[in-house]
């Protein structure tokens, strides 16, 4: 952290996640679990605390109360030197009208930003699978003495449609020359066609140039108040918009391979793939980095025990991730991720599955290319996963690729 410079931090963490549904009929999608045990905003929380940020208010609205319970509960920082990561929900400082936008969400929390009068306001989005340190980005917000800096990583152009696309000046990468707020028709990077220079949604900020643009946009009847289609191209335009390539990031303990990860995992899909990332033998993201740890919450749970069943037949673990509190009987699990207090009984076949807290599947139960919430029970033989027809039938959502998506506490029959 630059020694002379204040810096504060905000995650916006109030978007509705529709993309992931049914995961996010009543959570927000930063509240989302992954990984086993981690909820989403865990990362960009992890990455802002790993990096000296000791001021923190997370901004939320959308069916915040699981959001608002695991960040106090689990990002209860010591009082000590004023420190805090505080779940702030929409106040209607602002008149009777719940945050329009995110840059909205700044607006309405100004009040926070000038309490602690910070020099640097690092702003992060909720719902991104990656370790990046800040420090080095807000030395290259100083350095370029710009008033707005944008995180970038290089994505497939096929994604452009997803992100802010950024154009470098020609005479200093480091400046943003065009920003198109998620464009239809994106032209890719001249030495490389098939990606564009895709904006990760963090932002570093000096103060005053942010407070300054929030509340111009607050006044511009024809603005969405949307930090990425309006507040980023408000700074362009005015040629006070900087760039910060991850690929300058150097996250202590980080290797070759994961680097430069970084996933947005805002559809099912890309949920799924993050998760088969963390699996992967030599995973190209590393959870068992001790130099830069994730924080999530601490169970008070037994450890996970795979053992045979009665009849001697092996529970069976293979390329897969399980939590504490985990019970695995003469199952097979392949290539899968279970949360907390799973249990799952003799001869059931688990492949390619992410698996909520508390879920039980029953004997010779199949599951397969699936994602099931927490306190699902799968009776003794039923399956999920392997008839897309079926399972669209009985309600559950299935992907274009054919996941197979399980709600919340739903039993599932044979
Ligand atoms: P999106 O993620 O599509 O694109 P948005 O839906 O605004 O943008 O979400 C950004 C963050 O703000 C999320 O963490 C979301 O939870 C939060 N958010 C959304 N609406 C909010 C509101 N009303 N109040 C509080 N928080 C809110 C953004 C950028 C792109 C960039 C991608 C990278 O706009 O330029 O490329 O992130 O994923």
């Amino acid at each position: 952290m630059p020694a002379s410079k204040k810096v504060f931090g905000i995650v916006l963490a109030g978007g509705e996640g529709k993309r992931l549904m049914p995961l996010t009929v009543d959570r927000a999608k930063p509240a989302v679990p992954f990984g086993g045990q981690y909820r989403l905003i865990d990362f960009a929380l992890s990455n802002l605390v790993n990096s000296g940020l000791r001021q923190i208010v997370v901004l939320t609205q959308y069916k915040s109360h699981s959001l608002d319970r695991h960040v106090s509960q689990t990002w209860h920082m010591p009082n000590l030197l004023g420190s805090y990561v505080a779940s702030v929900p929409a106040q209607q400082r602002l008149g009777k009208r719940w945050f329009s936008g995110s840059a909205d969400a700044i607006l309405q929390s100004l009040n926070l930003i000038r309490d602690e009068k910070p020099d640097i306001v690092v702003v992060v989005g909720a719902d991104h699978v990656y370790r990046m340190d800040f420090n080095d980005m807000i030395d290259a917000h100083i350095q370029s003495g710009a008033g707005a800096t944008v995180a970038a990583i290089r994505q497939p152009i096929e994604l452009a449609n997803q992100f802010g696309v950024i154009d470098v000046s020609p005479d200093d990468p480091t400046r943003i020359r065009e920003f198109l707020e998620k464009p239809i028709n994106a032209t890719g990077l001249a030495d490389s066609p098939g990606e564009v220079f895709a904006s990760m949604g963090n932002y570093v900020f000096t103060a005053d140039a942010l407070i300054d643009a929030v509340t111009r946009d607050g006044e511009n009847t024809q603005s969405n108040h949307d930090m990425g289609g309006d507040i980023v191209p408000d700074f362009v335009a005015r040629g006070d918009a900087g760039v910060y390539d991850l690929k300058n990031n150097d996250v202590p303990g980080s290797t070759d391979r994961d680097r430069y990860y970084w996933r947005d995992v805002g559809t099912i899909d890309s949920f799924f793939d993050a998760h088969q990332d963390l699996i992967s033998t030599l995973p190209v993201f590393n959870l068992y980095n001790a130099d830069w740890p994730i924080y999530s919450q601490q169970l008070n749970s037994p450890p996970a025990k795979i053992v045979r069943d009665a009849q001697g037949n092996l529970g069976q673990l293979i390329d897969s991730i399980v939590s504490l509190g985990s019970l695995i009987s003469g199952a097979h699990i392949e290539r899968s991720v279970l949360g907390a207090w799973a249990k799952i009984d003799s001869g059931a076949h688990v492949v390619d599955a992410v698996v909520f807290d508390r879920v039980q599947i029953g004997a010779n139960a199949r599951v397969q290319r699936s994602i099931i919430d927490k306190d699902v029970i799968v009776d003794e033989g039923a399956t999920i996963g392997v008839d897309p027809e079926r399972d669209r039938a009985r309600g559950f959502t299935v992907t274009d690729s054919g996941l197979t998506v399980v709600g919340k506490g739903v039993h599932v029959t044979p």
